[in-house]
């Protein structure tokens, strides 16, 4: 990977009363900016994107843009982009997306992040992987110092077959950072399905994640992983929205 370095490009005036939500819509907002005519859009999954989603939808009614496709990453958000006109595709038919925007759950100052506690992880990789340029939109309550230092869900995307055999082989991977592997459930006590019919293994970890790569390369190696929320080097822009401005963090 490149080596790091990271650039604040503009800072705007403080926002000391915006909710959690105009921070949100403000940076997705920002991020929207870049969507030109004629491009293929990778279009991001979560509360974050949903606001990008809208604004794209907005600038095709009203004209602003035009002849753009949208490559959803769930199932979700392409309900969404389609009840608001955008027209929709697939990685077969555009395996080049020019801009893709999507929120994400951490940023550490590397610009890598954790993503997918919305569960679209698998899709929103194969799309972002496959993007010239990735912006995340994300509120300042999404900067960590390091990844798994939120406290929160590091997801992994498993087969459902002998997934009880793969939670406890994800937990003794990361044993020495105390890591605790939960099977990913709904509100009724079932466990969550991805878009994809697999299950979730939530990772929560009680000291960050020292070498992500590493991580990443062994969580990979374990047979019936399909994918891990661990997206390292892929974000080429992150736009941070907080109560003291909005500002553009690129490599
Ligand atoms: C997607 O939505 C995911 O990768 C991430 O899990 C989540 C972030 O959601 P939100 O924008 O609602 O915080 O971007």
């Amino acid at each position: 990977r490149k080596p790091f370095s990271t650039v604040i490009k503009s800072l705007s005036t403080p926002t000391p009363t915006l909710t959690q939500d105009d921070l949100k819509k403000l940076a997705a907002e920002k991020a929207v900016d870049s969507v030109k005519s004629g491009m293929v859009l990778g279009l991001g999954t979560g509360s974050t994107a949903a606001f990008a989603v809208a604004r794209i939808g907005q600038l095709l009614s009203s004209g602003q843009i035009s002849n753009i496709v949208g490559i959803p990453t769930s199932k979700r958000t392409a309900e969404q982009a389609a009840s608001l006109g955008i027209p929709l595709s697939g990685l077969d038919d555009h395996p080049r997306i020019d801009l893709a925007i999507d929120g994400a759950d951490e940023v550490d100052p590397n610009l890598d992040l954790v993503k997918g506690r919305g569960g679209a992880l698998l899709r929103e990789k194969m799309v972002e992987a496959a993007s010239d340029k990735f912006i995340v939109v994300v509120d300042e309550t999404k900067l960590v110092d390091g990844l798994g230092g939120s406290g929160l869900a590091m997801p992994v995307e498993v087969v459902q077959f002998c997934w009880q055999y793969n939670l406890k082989r994800l937990q003794e991977l990361f044993k020495e950072l105390d890591c605790e592997a939960k099977l990913r459930l709904e509100a009724d006590g079932k466990p969550y399905v991805t878009d994809n019919s697999n299950y979730i293994v939530d990772l929560y970890f009680k000291t960050p994640i020292k070498d992500g790569d590493a991580a990443g390369r062994e969580i990979s190696a374990l047979e019936g992983v399909v994918e891990h929320g661990l997206f390292l080097g892929m974000a080429s822009e992150v736009i941070i929205a907080g109560k003291t401005g909005v500002s553009v963090k690129t490599k």
